[in-house]
């Protein structure tokens, strides 16, 4: 049997989220796709999908259109496990307007098809991004560019307005290093008025779809957040915006301690948040400690979400970790989402379970393994720094600290040699912003078994040109 559609008309600001579960069996089709297939949802929250309806919130996932076609398994799990779904490239400028004017909605419509078959909600993944959009758009300038934004939203609104309930209008327009506006074909092309142009057609195109402006590494408070925070507060003041993307492709054990004080400053704005692309990557192999401490990182995102009323949800940026972009762009990383490659969970699953109230028989880890290996004498942490990308005026560094015993919290402390400076730092406090550099845990960090580890992060300025050194740094338990 087919769940009732969806396509109903939509109520803004909050849409009710329709129950999968009501009792028992539901069946689960696929028709749009090709191939039947069924599935049961117990009663008891057990799946990612039963918690979040029950918190009326999305949980969702980023799909592949040839996986869906071809993978019957994973049909079955993105129906199961998940209420809303994002296409991973399907909905994107270069697959659904590939030359001017020639529209190709396939992949696109399947996508939507199968959201619907499933009683799931859809986050529309992009309208205007300076990747994956073709070069017959990158070629053109002045009011040939405008004309092209404006008719392809307009095209793409209309086609899903009612089956797509909200929009990443604008993707990863702000620049990373400084806070400005990123140099971009579009920012070139028709200066900063570009944005508000394309808020502007999005919702006239579908005034019930949510509008979304959407980023990365703006998920803890920093130069380009404060940016984002900036254009958000001028497109809310012509209501022309209802939400902010945080896309949360994260690193391992550098959740922002600022994350949830990041979003609530959104929130006061009137606007909703929602973590859109949530990954979060291992230097790979990904040994058993390592995946215990990615399982404590989902959860706490996941949990700055659920405790969050204008919290739309939390998406994950694909399915299995052997599909993720993440190998592809960052060599040596990997191990990302929730399902390993055979679509068994991963303990980052039962966390996410657990912290949208499901039944994921999962604590909190306080303590984990324990190892064989005797700590150095005279040392119950260790603690390095590493410069993971630097750029003329600064850098940003992650801190890896290690137990040699257990540990309930930890204080770093180092000296630059020079005029290196902290600007901005996650999963550590304290005196940060001097040449002597005094750290400790955040709340949920400070708890590392003996023989785990912990990272942190910040970024640094510095003089134009100069290297970012690396100083040595002493590790003293709480
Ligand atoms: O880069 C990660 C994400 C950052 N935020 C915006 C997202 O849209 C972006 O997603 C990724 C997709 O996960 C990748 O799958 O965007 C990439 C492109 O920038 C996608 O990769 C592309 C490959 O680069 C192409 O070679 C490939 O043809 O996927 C295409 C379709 O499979």
């Amino acid at each position: 049997m087919l769940l009732s559609r969806p396509h109903l008309s939509r109520q803004r600001p909050s849409r009710q989220r329709r129950r999968a579960v009501i009792a028992g069996v539901v069946t689960v089709a696929t028709a749009a796709l090709g191939l039947g297939l069924s599935t049961q949802f117990a009663s008891a929250q057990t799946t990612l999908r039963g918690a979040a309806d029950d918190l009326n919130k999305d949980i969702g996932v980023a799909v592949s259109y040839n996986l869906l076609q071809n993978n019957a398994q994973y049909r079955n799990l993105v129906a199961t496990e998940f209420n809303s779904l994002t296409a991973e490239n399907a909905m994107k400028w270069d697959a659904t307007e590939p030359s001017d004017g020639n529209y190709t909605f396939t992949q696109a419509d399947a996508i939507v098809d199968f959201a619907e078959d499933n009683d799931q909600t859809v986050h529309g993944h992009t309208f205007v991004w300076h990747q994956q959009t073709p070069s017959w758009v990158q070629n053109l300038s002045g009011t040939a560019l405008q004309t092209a934004m404006v008719e392809h939203i307009n095209t793409v609104a209309n086609r899903y307005e009612g089956r797509v309930d909200s929009w990443d209008v604008v993707n990863e327009v702000v620049s990373d290093s400084n806070g400005a506006m990123r140099d971009s074909f579009w920012l070139r092309g028709l200066g900063e008025g570009y944005i508000t142009t394309a808020f502007q057609t999005a919702r006239a195109a579908d005034p019930n779809a949510d509008l979304y402006i959407n980023d990365y590494s703006i998920d803890g408070i920093n130069a380009k957040s404060n940016k984002v925070y900036s254009i958000a507060q001028g497109l809310k003041s012509q209501n022309i915006l209802d939400g902010v993307g945080f896309q949360a492709h994260l690193i391992l054990g550098q959740v922002p301690s600022d994350m949830e004080a990041n979003l609530q400053r959104f929130v006061n704005l009137g606007l909703k948040v929602r973590i859109t692309e949530l990954d979060i990557r291992i230097q790979t192999p990904a040994d058993a400690n390592e995946l215990q401490q990615q399982a404590n990182d989902y959860r706490r995102v996941t949990e700055i979400c659920a405790e969050l009323a204008d919290c739309s949800g939390v998406t994950v940026w694909g399915v299995r970790d052997g599909d993720s972009w993440v190998p592809g762009v960052f060599p040596g990383y990997g191990a990302p989402l929730l399902f390993n490659d055979d679509l068994s969970k991963k303990p980052a699953y039962n966390a996410v379970l657990d912290a949208l109230g499901g039944d994921g028989n999962e604590e909190p880890t306080t303590s984990n393994p324990v190892t064989t290996t005797p700590p150095p004498s005279g040392s119950g942490c260790t603690a390095t720094l590493s410069v993971q990308s630097p750029w003329n005026t600064g850098a940003t560094y992650s801190g890896t600290v290690k137990a040699n015993q257990n540990l309930t919290g930890w204080t770093v402390t180092w000296t630059w040699p020079g005029s290196e400076r902290i600007s901005n730092a996650w999963s550590v406090q304290g005196n940060l912003s001097g040449a002597t550099v005094t750290g400790s845990n955040v709340g949920y960090n400070g708890t590392v078994a003996s023989g785990q580890t912990t990272t942190f992060g910040f970024n640094i300025t510095k003089a134009n040109g100069s290297t970012a050194s690396v100083p040595t740094v002493t590790c003293t338990p709480a």
